[in-house]
């Protein structure tokens, strides 16, 4: 008796996960982040943003790994989010309002007015 019981809740847990399984999605996007800095000015913002439960931003391949709410979100929201503070995201070019106010350092390594990393 004690076993059914056991099995019927790992039964429903195993239902619960799926079913939050299939609101989630995750996406990856490239983006034109330099350093640390940047790294955290997108984090930051993809926090801050509707529907989007994790990002994480591997500087080395300047991909960031989104997980959002697909009920909530979409990946172009995501990107233009991205764009707004100054970052190209996939195809979408980077706001040049906010690209304009990023440090040296993190514009982008053709740009005239980029500064090497110290
Ligand atoms: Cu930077």
């Amino acid at each position: 008796m004690r076993k059914t019981g056991i099995f019927l809740l790992m039964v429903l847990l195993t239902a619960g996960i799926y079913a939050t399984d299939g609101k989630f999605e995750t996406i990856k996007i490239k983006t034109s982040s330099q350093c640390g800095e940047c790294k955290e000015i997108i984090e930051e913002a993809l926090a801050f943003e509707k529907g989007v439960k994790t990002a994480e931003l591997d500087v080395e391949t300047k991909i960031v790994t989104v997980t959002y709410k697909k009920s909530k979100t979409s990946p172009e929201k995501i990107r233009k989010a991205i764009s707004k503070v100054g970052y190209d995201a996939d195809e979408v070019v980077a706001d040049p309002k906010a690209y304009s106010k990023l440090d040296a350092c993190c514009k982008k390594p053709d740009d005239p007015d980029a500064e090497p990393h110290k």
